[in-house]
């Protein structure tokens, strides 16, 4: 029998270097949740990259911030899940997102002691002001971390993501009905195959170069009929044509098998999303004064995906 396109993909990638570690924190994470039958998500975020050389100096990246995952991800440790962050490297993370650059140096102060009226020690404090916005974040962080709720695993390159994706699904089988995985990660489509990359760094020299890039096999179809094929599969589904988004999400339904997608469109996903299953279709939308006042669209997108986990288990009897 020839093997599938998938099999293919990992026979000829080599696994990321630190993959043996990450495999390692991943089988620990599932088995010590499992043991307190704590349900739990994969939450995929950001981008990834297509590297152009071995010896990576140029890729191909994508938009993606991680917005949606990182966001997510406090949301779903909101609803008890403990949870694999799987996020692209340097991409938005939950907590520390809502101070980014600057932001952070912006709500501290250092103030100068005196001891015996010589200036000591300076000390750093948050500024009253900042306090009310740092205190509950900080609070929810430290339960988060002291209840080992979440993992952090990154990935860079879709290669990485390929392996740590399907080294996750191992771990999270053992879960049945109680696994959730939301997808919200940007994968690229395309890549360059290991054996069609130059070694080293592309030369100006050699003229300007063609870049022929093929299509990544796609995860989903063995994901959801092979790797957890009791979970609650969420995947989500971006395209720039409003007129595709339906359509294409309904494809992917009917083709994976899986129960529910989420559309979005690029230039208005801060503020709508779709829900596709089989048979229905709804809108989440966020008004514009709703923005403008802090609100997430997450905190509704993942409010109705636990709901659907939880009918999704409740439907299904006990083994
Ligand atoms: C999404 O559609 C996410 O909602 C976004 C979030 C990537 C748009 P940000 O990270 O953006 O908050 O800036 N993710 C899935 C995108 C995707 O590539 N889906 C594949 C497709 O549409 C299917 S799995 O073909």
């Amino acid at each position: 029998m020839s093997s599938s396109h998938w099999e293919e993909f990992y026979a000829n990638h080599l696994p990321p270097a630190d993959f043996e570690d990450n495999r390692s924190l991943l089988k620990e994470f599932c088995e010590r949740h499992n043991e307190d039958q704590n349900s739990i998500v994969l939450v995929t975020s950001g981008g990834t990259t297509v590297p152009l050389e071995h010896n990576t100096v140029r890729f191909v990246d994508n938009f993606s911030a991680g917005t949606r995952g990182s966001a997510s991800t406090e949301y779903f440790l909101d609803h008890g899940y403990a949870v694999i962050f799987m996020h692209r490297l340097k991409s938005m993370e939950p907590f520390t997102r809502h101070f980014t650059g600057q932001q952070f140096f912006d709500m501290l102060d250092v103030a100068e002691t005196m001891e015996n009226g010589e200036s000591g020690t300076p000390s750093i404090f948050v500024k009253p002001d900042s306090v009310d916005v740092l205190a509950p974040i900080l609070a929810k962080y430290k339960i988060a971390q002291e209840a080992n709720k979440i993992l952090y695993i990154n990935f860079t390159s879709v290669v990485d993501y390929m392996w740590l994706l399907r080294a996750a699904c191992e771990c999270l089988a053992a879960f049945d009905k109680r696994a959730l995985l939301y997808l919200a990660a940007a994968v690229s489509d395309f890549y360059i195959p290991s054996d069609k990359m130059p070694t080293h760094k592309m030369q100006s020299g050699h003229g300007a170069p063609t870049i022929s890039l093929q299509l990544v096999p796609k995860m989903l179809a063995p994901l959801v009929s092979l790797w957890v094929p009791d979970a609650f599969v969420v995947s989500f589904k971006l395209e720039t044509d409003e007129n595709l988004l339906i359509v294409k999400s309904r494809d992917s339904l009917n083709k994976y098998k899986h129960k529910l997608v989420i559309a979005n469109m690029l230039q208005t996903r801060k503020s709508r999303v779709i829900f596709v299953t089989p048979t229905t279709s709804y809108e989440i939308n966020l008004t514009k004064d709703q923005l403008l006042a802090g609100m997430e669209i997450e905190e509704h997108i993942v409010a109705d995906v636990v709901q659907c986990h939880e009918d999704f288990m409740a439907a299904i009897p006990l083994q």
